[in-house]
């Protein structure tokens, strides 16, 4: 890290050493909007921050992806929570957790995920708000996530299968139906025969009938009912809390390099997990961020397809696996590991400002003879790569020759 980044983690809420009062203290003092932004390829232990930091705040916020992230959490009495949709805030009982505009909703999940958490006796009762202009993801938009991957053969992505590219891609071509419509159940199967066409359209292997559109529209009149008291605006609400002086924490999914725009493209999500991601995905005014807190392993991992410059294969990889249990929280993918990547990590402090960096899974590496980073990027023949390449073709070129061992245990 450069000398200023440095500094900055010096004074960091966070990451500096401090006793437990003066600590609390310091996460009490988190600016009235905070953010915690996963700075790799996802899994950096976001969920488990904010389940610290959400005492502090009066509203936890979701504003980009879908059921596609997997925040593992544990509570104080050991058991295990694994959130896709629902903020990680709401282990918290004094929380308001809220899924903006931004984010995609799979209703029959979050349901799953909200009987889920009562049955183990979290209280979701009117704690949970969902933007009217939230994007529906359907059943038939995993359906279509399969088929796009199946088409993509040996290039394909490693999604998560959860329908994310699909449902933003019927946002962005305009014909999605968004949380809003539900309140509209006469016109809402005409709408979505619309999109179920296009699908059955554009691939082969995509069937309907008019027996199943009807099911569904069914199906989404219940839920239309079940979701009417967590519907709101709330755009309406941010901005009136901010007025207000309430504390948000804004909880991101997948991370930046997993960004559509920043990320290593195509092999991305489809939303935008960083920085930005919060003023769109929430409608809040860029003026309105404070502290953003970036969350960043200290050590390597990424699930699915794509360039992974500090990637460690065979043993070395699987001992890192083994020892951080890197196993996908949505899908029990095991992930692939390798190195803490600086040249990664910088270009997300960049791209997203950080404030102050969270460094997490330290202890993972304890017990290895030897720790290395990656420091800087070389192309074939040694020229030195300046910023993180937008090109594929540059990013398979390099090895992280500049991969040093910053620990080695002499034995
Ligand atoms: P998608 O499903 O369209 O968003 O997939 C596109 C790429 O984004 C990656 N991606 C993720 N990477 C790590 N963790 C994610 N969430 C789950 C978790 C993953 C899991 O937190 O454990 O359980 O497997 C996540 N979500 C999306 C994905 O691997 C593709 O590379
Ligand atoms: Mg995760």
């Amino acid at each position: 890290p450069s000398r200023s980044f440095r500094k900055r983690l010096e004074c960091s809420a966070v990451a500096a050493p401090a006793a437990v009062g003066e600590k609390a203290e310091r996460i009490g003092s988190l600016s009235q909007v905070s953010g915690v932004l996963g700075s790799q390829w996802g899994d950096e232990g976001k969920g488990k921050l904010v389940d610290i930091l959400a005492e502090h705040f009066d509203i936890v916020a979701r504003c980009q992806g879908g059921a596609n992230a997997g925040h593992t959490i544990y509570n104080s009495e050991g058991k295990k929570f694994a959130l896709h949709l629902v903020p990680s805030g709401i282990l918290n009982e004094e929380t308001l957790c809220i899924i903006g505009n931004g984010v995609v909703v799979h209703l029959p999940g979050l349901f799953n995920e909200i009987d889920g958490l009562e049955s183990n006796g979290v209280n979701c009762n009117g704690r949970i708000l969902v933007s009217d202009r939230a994007h529906l993801l359907f059943d038939f938009h995993q359906e279509v996530d399969g088929l796009r991957e199946a088409e993509l053969a040996n290039s394909f992505i490693g999604t998560t299968k959860r329908g994310i590219g699909p449902c933003y891609s019927s946002k962005a071509i305009r014909n999605g139906l968004r949380v809003c419509d539900l309140r509209h159940m006469d016109t809402f199967g005409e709408k979505l025969e619309i999109l179920l066409k296009d699908a059955g359209s554009r691939f082969v292997g995509f069937k309907y009938s008019r027996d199943m559109l009807k099911d569904e529209v069914q199906r989404y009149k219940r839920f239309a009912e079940r979701l009417e008291p967590f519907i709101v605006d709330t755009v309406h609400v941010m901005n009136e809390s901010i007025l207000q002086k309430k504390k948000i924490l804004v909880e991101g999914g997948q991370a930046t390099m997993l960004d559509v725009d920043f990320g290593t493209y195509p092999f991305v999500t489809s939303s935008s997990p960083s920085a930005g991601g919060i003023c769109t995905g929430l409608g809040i005014a860029p003026r309105c961020l404070g502290d953003l807190i970036g969350v960043v392993k200290a050590y390597t991992t990424r699930v699915g397809s794509g360039p992974f410059p500090t990637e460690v294969l065979g043993k070395g990889g699987d001992a890192l696996r083994a020892a951080g249990m890197e196993f996908g929280t949505t899908t029990g993918r095991p992930r692939r590991c390798g190195w803490l990547d600086i040249v990664a990590l910088k270009y997300c402090c960049q791209i997203n400002g950080f404030s102050s960096l969270n460094l997490t899974k330290l202890d993972v590496l304890s017990d290895l003879p030897e720790i290395k980073l990656g420091v800087s990027y070389k192309q074939l023949g040694g020229k030195r790569v300046e910023s993180f390449p937008a090109d594929l073709s540059i990013l398979d070129q390099i090895k992280a020759s500049g991969l040093r061992s910053v620990a080695r245990l002499e034995v």
